[in-house]
């Protein structure tokens, strides 16, 4: 496979971003253009990001993607991939999502970590923690710029920066060196009722695990994990299509909770 041109990688990034600005779903960039690799997708990731941060968009972070057995299968992909959070994206805990103007979007929980210090390349889970400055719940929501939100494949994914929209961050602890967050349950509810429950090890194991392969991943891209960034460690279990009506919380055991209505 040839690598894509400048220019192809910025026409392409543009489409998303028309996507994105106008809540309009497009076929996926492989079926109306051409097959592209991994490294060109995580190019058209970063030009749309930049796209985005000439808008004034902040980057405040990352988020992982395919990082546990339930997404991977409720996607049908098989690989873990990474996108870039904006401070744009963030909504207030217990506070209302608007529905209109988006294009399908679904929540899913999620761990995240805010860092303390600069993080490249190869890590341990050590030292992941030891890196945390804060450990907590979330509510990512998803709003894939594709068709039905239907894939595809994992370069049109990453391309559309790993599908995400919004983000809504929970309670959260500060770690100490023996804090432990690889056996803790995660769920989510709609309306109070539980809809699906996992423990925290299905994100590779260790959401920690998660963080580490981020900062393998950015490594790969030449890129470290800035100090102070948020981090979403990939959801524990499927996502939920979000309804007008709707409240929508998220519970991580001995950590804490965090909500969104959806109006
Ligand atoms: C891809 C992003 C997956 C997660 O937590 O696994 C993701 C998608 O589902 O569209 O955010
Ligand atoms: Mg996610």
């Amino acid at each position: 496979m040839n690598s894509l041109s400048q220019e192809q990688v910025v026409e392409f990034s543009k489409v998303l971003y028309q996507a994105r600005r106008t809540s309009t779903e497009v076929e996926p960039l492989t079926k109306t253009f051409t097959d592209f690799s991994m490294k060109d997708a995580y190019r058209i990731q970063a030009h749309g990001i930049e796209m985005r941060r000439q808008d004034h968009e902040k980057l405040i972070g990352y988020k992982m993607g395919l990082t546990s057995k339930a997404k991977m299968e409720q996607m049908g992909l098989h690989q873990p991939i990474f996108g870039v959070l904006t401070e744009q994206m963030q909504i207030e805990n217990r506070s209302n999502f608007l529905l209109k103007d988006k294009i399908h979007p679904k929540a899913e929980p999620e761990v995240f970590f805010v860092t303390n210090r600069e993080l490249k390349g190869s890590l341990a889970p050590e030292d992941a923690l030891s890196a945390c400055s804060k450990v907590g719940v979330a509510l990512e929501i998803l709003d894939s710029r594709y068709k039905g939100f239907k894939y595809f494949t994992l370069p049109d994914v990453v391309a559309d920066n790993s599908s995400s929209a919004y983000f809504v961050l929970g309670e959260s602890v500060t770690p100490k060196d023996t804090s432990r967050f690889d056996q803790l349950k995660i769920e989510i509810f709609e309306n109070n009722q539980l809809v699906h429950s996992d423990l925290s090890s299905a994100i590779l194991g260790n959401p920690l695990l998660s963080l580490c392969e981020l900062v393998k991943l950015l490594a790969e891209e030449n890129l470290s994990l800035p100090a102070g960034s948020v981090v979403l460690a990939g959801a524990a279990t499927a996502a939920i299509e979000l309804k007008t009506g709707q409240k929508i919380s998220a519970r991580l055991e001995s950590v804490g909770a965090v909500e969104f209505s959806v109006i």
